[in-house]
């Protein structure tokens, strides 16, 4: 019992958190933006002032960019591009900001050439941890592609007003929530070609990163192309989540071998790649688990005829 329970507190330490929280991706700032309406602190390098702000743990004033201009203030930065494919449920942009005064501040987006700003906040004179979240493109008002990503530029507004004391910034990031989707047997979800799946089953999938109930479209094709099924309408559950959730794919007559799941989530207009899981013939043929009932019967008989020679016996 006690292996069982330190089996169990291994599986949830270890092993499920891998699941969770990987589908979200972090992307820092790597390059100076359309334009530069803030300093740079002690140490800051004009054309480089992404420096400042791309470290991985907020550094407080020992490297930060800051304004003590009047009026609105901005500044744009680039952030890192990536290769994800996956549906993009949200973009939320982090930002550590202080005041040595009591100004104001609004973290923006800069996305098809426009500027949408956020909440205007009353920053404190310590850093305090802002975001700001955008589930979909405010320019093409769709959702957001990586394309979308890969362009997007961040940035603060600082609107000092009255004393026009000083605003600073410390750390930006942006994080990108994306949707996963995983033959529910991933041993290193959210995607690797594990996962046994058999031909007399009902594939089950996992995921999340989905919005709230999204439904969404899934094709499995068999290892020589030939698609398995098309399931329309899968439905996320409210917290944008798919757990063991019946498909209701039958594998039945799949060709064997490694099998691949699509998803569209335009109707079928697109399919994007999202896993794979290894499709084998059932492990104990239905044939022999028949043929072993068929006998139990007579092997019963010579059994118990065995028992009543020995107890007949003198
Ligand atoms: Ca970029
Ligand atoms: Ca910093
Ligand atoms: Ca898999």
């Amino acid at each position: 019992m006690k292996k069982l329970a330190f089996a169990l507190v291994f599986i949830m330490i270890f092993i499920l958190p891998k699941g969770v929280g990987a589908e979200e991706l972090t992307l820092r700032p790597n390059a100076d933006g359309v334009s530069f309406g803030w300093s740079g602190g002690v140490g800051c390098t004009a054309g480089s002032y992404y420096e400042c702000v791309n470290e991985t743990v907020q550094d407080g004033d020992t490297t930060y960019l800051y304004t003590t201009s009047a009026g609105n203030r901005d500044y744009y930065l680039n952030i890192e591009d990536s290769t994800q494919t996956r549906f993009i449920s949200n973009v939320t942009v982090y930002q550590y900001l202080r005041t040595l005064g009591n100004e104001l501040a609004t973290i923006f987006i800069y996305t098809g050439a426009t500027q949408y700003l956020g909440t205007e906040y009353s920053l404190t004179t310590s850093y305090v941890l802002y975001s700001e979240s955008w589930p979909t493109n405010p320019n093409t008002l769709n959702n957001w592609t990586w394309s979308d990503i890969n362009s997007l530029q961040v940035g603060t507004r600082s609107s000092n007003s009255g004393g026009m004391t000083e605003n600073r910034v410390t750390q930006i990031w942006v994080n990108v929530t994306f949707g996963s989707l995983y033959d529910s047997r991933d041993p290193a979800p959210p995607n690797s070609t594990g996962g046994t799946w058999y031909t007399n089953e009902v594939l089950n999938v996992s995921g999340s990163g989905w919005r709230s109930n999204q439904v969404i479209d899934m094709k499995v094709n068999a290892s020589d192309g030939s698609t398995i099924c098309t399931q329309l309408g899968l439905t996320a559950s409210a917290t944008g989540t798919f757990s063991d959730y019946d498909t209701g794919c039958s594998l039945s007559g799949a060709a064997t071998g490694l099998a691949t799941i699509y998803v569209s989530t335009d109707g079928g207009a697109t399919w994007t790649f999202y896993d794979q899981f290894d499709l084998q013939a059932p492990p104990v043929p239905e044939f022999s688990l028949g043929m072993g009932l068929a006998l139990l019967p007579i092997v019963i008989y010579f059994l118990l005829r065995r028992s009543v020679f020995k107890y007949a016996s003198p």
